[in-house]
């Protein structure tokens, strides 16, 4: 079999990820990120935060006219939300996986969405899908005095 040798190549990223109002109406906050716990990535900045209007036509402005636009950003600030900066060798990537489809519907089993969502707009949860966007992301909703360089001592066993 073909074995990829992927130590010594791997990308140190950082992700934009935040829990999405019902998550934390269903209490599935402890849930969500103990998955990203256990996949080894590092929560490198947290917080409980309430969307502005402003915030969430700035993060969704590439969705801009579409159909689903008005009621998604009406949903992602009516209440509470979690958000995270989480750390890891291609992260944005990993985390992608890790949550799975965007539509519940292709989200395969084992992956957050496909576990936990039945909805498109109310699918869990919200990661970056690029660097670009990853830069841009974590920037609206973090200061850099919010973001903490630490080292996860179990590291060498991920
Ligand atoms: P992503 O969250 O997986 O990156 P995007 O295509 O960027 O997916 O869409 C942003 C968000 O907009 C989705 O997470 C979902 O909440 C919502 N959304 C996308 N497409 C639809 C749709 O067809 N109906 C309702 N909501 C949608």
């Amino acid at each position: 079999p073909n074995t990829e040798i992927r130590e010594g190549t791997q990308v140190e990223e950082r992700t934009f990820v935040y829990l999405k109002p019902n998550t934390i109406q269903r209490q599935l906050v402890g849930e969500v990120i103990r998955r990203f716990e256990r996949r080894g990535l590092k929560i490198v900045g947290m917080k409980m935060l309430w969307m502005s209007k402003e915030q969430a036509v700035e993060l969704y402005k590439e969705h801009i006219g579409k159909d689903f636009y008005e009621p998604l950003i009406k949903f992602v600030t009516s209440g509470p939300v979690v958000a995270m900066v989480l750390e890891g060798p291609h992260a944005i990537e990993l985390v992608r996986h890790t949550i799975g489809n965007t539509d519940p519907l292709k989200a395969s089993g084992g992956t957050i969405r496909g576990d936990y969502a039945i909805s498109v707009r109310k699918n869990i949860v919200h990661a970056s899908d690029s660097l670009e966007s990853a830069t841009r992301e974590i920037s609206l909703f973090f200061k850099a005095e919010e973001l903490f360089d630490y080292p996860l001592l179990l590291e060498e066993h991920f």
